[in-house]
């Protein structure tokens, strides 16, 4: 099948977002609504392993805060907080505190002048998404993808498929028509449980996990003078991740 669409994940793929960002809210967020929890870059690390803000705060007290009493019932009390980190998220992303990961923009205009379609299958919220593509890209940049698939709008997160199959049935594409992007093992497992081909770029934070089933894992996209490293498969020869080497990975 004929390649039709880029299907990118946000945090960790599109921008370094967890350690300067999400994390930072999250501490931010705590701090407002009253609380001595303090997530610092090694925990924070280790909590990325549950993927969603309200989940991973929920993990958070089952974990480590098992006698915690909310101010207000717990299914009230998350949802409260973790809008309250939203907020704070979307403050750095719109102060610039965050910067697109190297060969995305390259990538994205490319598939633009192209005709080549484009979406996004994340597990964060809309709003964050759309402040970091305004943010890093410009106004007009979120009628640059067909799909934002974000969040809440499946029942189930990643690893579970759901997103990515969201994305492929509102684009009415077939998973052997899509290219995925991502970083870290939940949402490799989710776009391979999809059925989709995928290109994993791995950052700090995602280094270790496991990425035998990517088809092709690269330290980033690369860019003019600054070539990517290939952790595992094949590059056929290239030093950045264009179409070309997009349509060379789904013909092989
Ligand atoms: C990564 C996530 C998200 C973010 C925090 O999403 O698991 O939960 O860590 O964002 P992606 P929220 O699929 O883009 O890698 O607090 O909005 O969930
Ligand atoms: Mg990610």
């Amino acid at each position: 099948m004929t390649l039709e669409a880029l299907i990118f994940d946000v945090d960790g793929t599109l921008a370094e977002t967890e350690r300067d960002g999400h994390r930072v809210a999250f501490n931010l967020a705590f701090a407002e609504m009253g609380l001595d929890w303090e997530w610092d870059v090694e925990l924070y690390g280790k909590l990325l392993a549950v993927p969603g803000g309200k989940e991973r705060i929920q993990h958070y007290i089952d974990t480590f805060c098992p006698n915690f009493e909310p101010p207000s019932p717990l299914e009230d009390f998350i949802p409260l907080l973790h809008k309250t980190k939203t907020k704070y998220y979307v403050n750095l992303v719109e102060k610039g505190a965050i910067g697109l990961r190297p060969g995305v923009l390259r990538l994205l205009q490319e598939a633009l002048t192209n005709q080549m379609r484009l979406a996004i299958a994340t597990t964060t919220t809309t709003a964050n998404v759309t402040s970091l593509l305004k943010t890093t890209l410009g106004e007009d940049s979120i009628q640059w993808f067909e799909v934002i698939a974000a969040g809440d709008i499946v029942e189930y997160k990643k690893p579970h498929p759901g997103i990515y199959l969201y994305a492929l049935e509102k684009m009415n594409l077939k998973p052997d028509q899509c290219l995925a992007f991502e970083d870290s093992y939940p949402g490799l497992q989710s776009s391979l449980n999809a059925g989709l081909k995928t290109i994993v770029t791995i950052n700090e934070y995602t280094k270790n996990q496991n990425f035998d089933q990517g088809d092709l894992v690269l330290n980033h996209l690369g860019d003019h003078n600054l070539p990517f490293t290939v952790i595992k498969g094949d590059s056929y020869h290239k030093t950045l991740f264009d179409l070309e080497l997009a349509k060379l990975i789904m013909d092989n």
